[in-house]
């Protein structure tokens, strides 16, 4: 038995979407992030950092998207997102993993919650610099993309692709979205033409970057 506990959009989507993807039998939990749902003691004991998403497999919970993400495609391995462990590919695997969850997503913290860093004060700063390292970020990858795509690991894609289209997603209304990067919006464009993705939005009754 599988529950994933989400909010539209936010960084529950990628979990969400494999979920599609592979045909996992699921229920969904919906968190209202405004009335606070993921700070209720009930889903603190779920995830006692308090953030989205949480997926809970026959009981047990398992916390950050990214994880959950690589899990799934390990226990649900019908779309060979993964290459297989202890290759090359798996290094590159990884690595494209790690660079968005521990550089790209950080970052948008900064973005959507500037005041955290260092207070009202210094929000305009905090943000401005988020921005200047998403765009790094955008100008990293999609070098990479244009040199060995169209795809992060290059003919197929893979776990991280997925992951890297929902940050896309959350880049949308930033003074320049990733879709100005010429192979990151080729990217888009491929994994949005997926039929889950159209599935995804009804389900989280999304519309915006559709
Ligand atoms: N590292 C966590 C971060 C999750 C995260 O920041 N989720 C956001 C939504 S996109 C959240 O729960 N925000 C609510 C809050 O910070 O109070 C993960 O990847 O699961």
């Amino acid at each position: 038995m599988i529950t994933l506990y989400y909010s539209p959009g936010a960084a529950s989507l990628v979990v969400h979407w494999l979920l599609l993807e592979l045909d996992v039998p699921h229920e969904l939990h919906k968190l209202d992030l405004d009335a606070r749902d993921h700070k209720q003691p009930a889903y603190l004991v779920l995830n006692p950092a308090g953030l989205v998403p949480t997926l809970v497999v026959d009981g047990v919970p398992v916390t950050e998207a990214a994880a959950i993400s690589l899990y799934l495609v390990e226990a649900y391995p019908r779309l060979e997102l993964a290459p297989p462990p202890g290759t090359r590919e798996r290094a590159a695997y990884y690595q494209a993993m790690f660079f968005l969850a521990n550089t790209l997503q950080p970052a948008y913290r900064g973005w959507f919650f500037p005041t955290e860093p260092a207070g009202e004060a210094n929000a305009d700063a905090a943000k401005a610099a988020a921005r200047a390292r998403i765009e790094a970020a955008w100008t990293q990858l999609d070098a990479q993309l244009a040199a060995r795509g169209p795809y992060l690991l290059g003919a197929r894609p893979t776990t991280p692709d997925f992951m890297l289209t929902m940050l896309m997603r959350w880049s949308r209304n930033m003074p320049r979205t990733a879709l100005e990067w010429p192979a990151l919006a080729r990217l888009a464009t491929a994994m949005k033409a997926r039929p889950t993705w159209k599935e995804l939005y009804a389900r989280e009754g999304l519309t915006e970057w559709a």
